[in-house]
């Protein structure tokens, strides 16, 4: 049963047995059992919690930012203690395979660590006046209290993406979940209580978990003391978010989907490629925003490189992740997205598709959890469900001969999230990387569009929605700047040369 493993690992993991129970079922993907439930909030739960965030954004705001830091280290020790068991936490609720699962949690610890360098890091610009005796700098302040709305596919991760530099950045953060992963943010927020309760001091309400459905969600984003929602999910939830924000003028942090393509040279290191392709299109089950969705071959290489791929999609472990290391490939979230995968399959078919793989598998010992083998589609052309997302591990594959026409094909598509080129040619490379390139947020060469490390932006253009997260400067985003000019002199000169005598 794995309701009462889940059981001592939320006990391990410190959720009081308060918060579990209500009328919410939280199922396991791994097997469709129920194994938790819990309460949603009410609207005026969600109203309180806002309130709470805006008290502790008023202490929070005026504790110098490397004294926050502190805050977050502690939480990143935590993390690093519970790793293991978060990780599993991570397997039973989203259905990856364990390593991803422990892969996630380390990237919390990661996030962690920069966002505590960060907190001495702040940096604001002094820069040249015009005007005698004149200083100008800017100084970037805390914003406010932060919404954060994740997806099932990082259930902890993405909160951490957000949270460590929202924290950083001074200010609160209200968190709601994906109604499929509630129970890991959960045992997230027991181990950010625990870490808090070791910083000492720390304002009640810094930070808070609101689980739910759309209408807690919507009365978050709707909430007009919340000034900052960074939103993970679908590029319909996006629309909607980024219509109400912009209603109130309150800032977004959009991460949408990706419809994320590769192209494989004819100098290429094929098996290097075919390594970083199986990873980047079968791993976590398709269901990355960041997994390669479409693969340009260059003719000459075209029909060896599919044949390999074709052995590894027919002979890759799919299965309960729980039962062996070697399962590579999880179960899909639920029986929505199964469907969603047979209709895009259907769709393909008729577009002229020659696909192998793609039916489910391990019915009879599950009958209510989804396990497909991935599917390889040979697609005549960029047509009918190639030009979209379907969160499900669907490849589809296509012939080029002119590296600029395959370039134009790859930016052909609504979504700008993750890209790759597979060469050995440095003009290629750097024309793929150039303005002229991929329009993506992130353009790779020799690895594949998925699993990218904490030290970079993260984030896409178009219908990815814009927004950026964890590394380089995405801490801008969570901060208000203010740009000062300070007169030391006597005299009162204009910009400009304006000249006003009274
Ligand atoms: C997502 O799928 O929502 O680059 C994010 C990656 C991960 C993050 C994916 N670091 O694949």
């Amino acid at each position: 049963m794995l309701a009462d493993e889940v059981a001592s690992l939320l006990d391990h993991l410190g959720v009081s047995p308060d918060r579990r129970h209500g009328t919410r079922a939280v199922r396991s993907p791994l097997t469709g059992e129920t194994i938790a439930h819990l309460e949603d909030a009410s609207s005026q739960g969600v109203a309180e919690t806002v309130a709470h965030a805006e008290a502790a954004f008023r202490q929070w705001r005026s504790v110098p930012p490397p004294r926050r830091g502190e805050l977050v280290r502690l939480l990143g020790l935590e993390l690093r203690d519970a790793k293991d068991v978060l990780g599993r936490l991570v397997t039973i609720e989203a259905g990856k395979i364990v390593s991803e699962g422990r892969g996630e949690v380390q990237e919390m610890i990661d996030i962690c660590d920069f966002a505590v360098g960060l907190s001495r890091q702040l940096y604001g610009l002094t820069i040249a006046s015009e005007r005698p005796n004149h200083r100008m700098m800017e100084q970037w302040h805390p914003l406010g209290p932060t919404g954060v709305i994740t997806s099932f596919n990082f259930p902890v991760a993405v909160w951490s993406w957000n949270a460590a530099l929202a924290l950083v950045c001074g200010n609160p953060v209200i968190w709601k979940p994906s109604e499929k992963t509630p129970l890991t943010a959960l045992a997230v927020q027991a181990l950010f209580e625990r870490a808090a309760v070791k910083a000492g001091n720390i304002p009640d309400g810094l930070c808070t978990v609101l689980i739910g459905g759309r209408d807690v969600g919507e009365a978050l984003v709707n909430d007009p003391r919340v000034p900052l929602i960074s939103a993970t999910g679908s590029t319909a939830m996006g629309r909607e978010v980024g219509t109400q924000l912009a209603r109130r003028f309150a800032r977004g942090i959009l991460e949408l989907g990706g419809n994320n393509a590769s192209i494989v040279c004819p100098s290429a290191n094929l098996d290097l490629a075919l390594r970083a392709i199986a990873f980047a299109a079968i791993g976590t089950a398709g269901q990355r925003c960041t997994t390669l969705r479409r693969l340009f071959v260059h003719d000459s290489v075209h029909d060896e490189f599919v044949a390999k791929l074709t052995r590894v999609y027919a002979s890759v472990r799919i299965g309960d992740p729980l039962a062996s290391d070697e399962v590579l490939v999880g179960p899909l979230i639920d029986e929505a997205a199964f469907e969603t995968m047979q209709c895009a399959l259907a769709e393909a078919r008729a577009h002229g598709a020659r696909i192998h793989g793609g039916e489910r598998v391990e019915e009879k010992r599950f009958p209510n959890a989804y396990y497909v083998r991935p599917a390889l589609v040979e697609m005549p052309a960029q047509t009918g469900p190639v030009l979209r997302e379907t969160f499900a591990p669907i490849l589809y594959v296509m012939k080029y001969t002119d590296l600029n026409a395959a370039i134009e094909q790859h930016n052909a598509v609504a979504h700008g999230l993750s890209s790759s080129i597979f060469s050995t040619d440095m003009r290629e490379v750097e024309k793929f990387l150039s303005v002229a390139g991929s329009d993506c947020g992130i353009v790779n060469a020799n690895i594949g569009p998925s699993g990218a490390e904490i030290g970079g932006a993260f984030g896409g253009e178009k219908e990815t929605g814009g927004g950026r997260e964890a590394g380089s400067d995405a801490w801008k985003a969570y901060m208000r700047r203010a740009t000062s000019t300070v007169n030391y002199g006597d005299d009162l000169p204009l910009a400009q040369g304006v000249r006003f005598d009274i």
